[in-house]
């Protein structure tokens, strides 16, 4: 069998459902799976639904599954069940709940266990997205219960986030407050045919209003009423879920994940790895503890084998570790810096014991040479070297990193 279940990228019910049950069970050849998605990934609007437990999202969701099937589309549903430790113990409750259309052939849902961080999406949660993305899914909804920990994880998978609340001013509400509210695309006050819907609705567009604008700015936040059993107000919800999707497109959580990519391989991950690979720097003992694109900082405690005839500190020791700090911080843009010209000056003698401590920073950089200086100091903070270099920065690039 192939990485990817043959029939997936065809939208196959069979093998959507061996997809997922591989995600699922953590099976050998997931890893693979999820590489695999990968290049067909970014179509589906995702939609993220949460709030407090027994606000009807559930119902809600349901309904927007008659209201999506009306207009052609094929819709998954991610249901993550924070109450029951074992994927299926809630299940059939949320079968029930959205049972109108969970049968039809162009729905299919799935219930994950929360896994134990407690509310929050089961990490399998982002791949069974992928999932229904790669066939070709046109909306996926992913439902969580709100708590702290969901809502920062809906906020990276969803691309439209739909907060519901039921109406009255009590615990749902304060809990609202309580930050949920910054993280709402769209509001919706549901079991607008009980009384109090209203009220809650102008009480939540007036915390809208108090609160710092939105960085985005673009988009308003819409207050909607909605009667999920009725089916009142879904019409419109569903238009505003699409205004939103337009606005701020898909693959939110494609994004997110490669700003994260980017961080782990930025000048400082680079860099360690360079020093990591470096066998002389290894043999030496030295220790790379800080790198960013343009600096470095490298230490060595000294041992009796790093001492010279006098019993101090050997030059060559010290010229090695600001050599080494020198190289780090002109490797760490990507490109290959080949050092041209260095110069050295020693001012105090270090001891065995002692940690030498070198950092080096950029004087001045253009397009091919790089000039750097590189202060060497005793734990103490005595200076006892400081050393210039120039490098001759290449058009070739370090190799990227494998992943691990
Ligand atoms: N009157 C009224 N009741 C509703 C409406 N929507 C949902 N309910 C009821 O509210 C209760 C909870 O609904 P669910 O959809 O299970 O709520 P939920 O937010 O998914 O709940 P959890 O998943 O347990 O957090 C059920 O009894 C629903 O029938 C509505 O629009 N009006
Ligand atoms: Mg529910």
């Amino acid at each position: 069998m192939g990485a990817l279940p043959s029939g997936l990228l065809q939208g196959e019910r069979r093998a959507v459902a061996r997809a997922i049950s591989r995600i699922e069970h953590g099976a050998a050849g997931s890893h693979d799976l999820v590489a695999a998605l990968a290049p067909h990934l970014g179509r589906a609007h995702v939609i993220g639904v949460t709030g407090p437990p027994g606000a009807g999202k559930s119902t809600l969701v349901n309904a927007l599954l008659g209201a999506l099937l009306a207009r052609g589309e094929r819709i998954g549903v991610v249901a993550v069940d924070p109450s029951s430790p074992l994927s299926g113990g809630a299940v059939l409750g949320d079968r029930v709940r959205m049972g109108e259309h969970g049968a039809h052939p162009d729905v299919f849902i799935r219930s994950l266990a929360s896994r134990g961080h407690l509310g929050g999406l089961s990490p399998a949660a982002r791949t069974v997205v992928d999932v229904f993305d790669a066939a070709g899914f046109g909306t996926v909804l992913v439902e969580t219960v709100g708590t702290g920990q969901s809502e920062v994880e809906i906020m990276s998978v969803a691309d439209t986030r739909i907060v519901v609340s039921p109406p009255g001013l009590g615990d749902e509400v304060q809990a609202l407050k309580a930050g949920i509210l910054e993280i709402a695309d769209l509001l919706v006050v549901n079991k607008a045919d009980l009384p109090g819907a209203d009220a809650t609705a102008r009480h939540l567009a007036e915390m809208l209003h108090l609160r710092a604008p939105h960085a985005a700015g673009a988009w308003t936040v819409p207050v909607l009423r909605v009667s999920a059993t009725r089916g009142e107000g879904v019409a419109t919800l569903v238009d505003r879920l699409r205004a939103h999707g337009a606005a701020v497109g898909h693959g939110r959580r494609l994004q997110v994940a490669r700003d994260a990519a980017a961080q782990a391989g930025g000048p400082a991950a680079l860099a360690m790895r360079l020093a990591a690979a470096d066998p002389f720097v290894r043999a030496t003992g030295i220790s790379c503890t800080h790198a960013g694109a343009g600096s470095a900082e490298v230490r060595l405690t000294l041992r009796g084998e790093h001492l010279n005839f006098s019993g101090t500190c050997h030059g060559g020791v010290l010229f090695t570790l600001a050599d080494t700090a020198f190289g780090l911080a002109s490797n760490s843009y990507g490109a290959v810096a080949a050092g041209i010209d260095a110069h050295i000056t020693y001012q105090e003698a270090a001891h065995e014991g002692q940690t030498v401590i070198a950092r080096a920073h950029e004087v001045s950089r253009n397009r091919r040479l790089a000039v750097y200086r590189v202060d060497v100091v005793r734990d103490d903070g005595r200076p006892i070297s400081s050393f210039t270099g120039t490098v001759y920065i290449k058009s070739r690039q370090h190799e990227p990193a494998a992943p691990t």
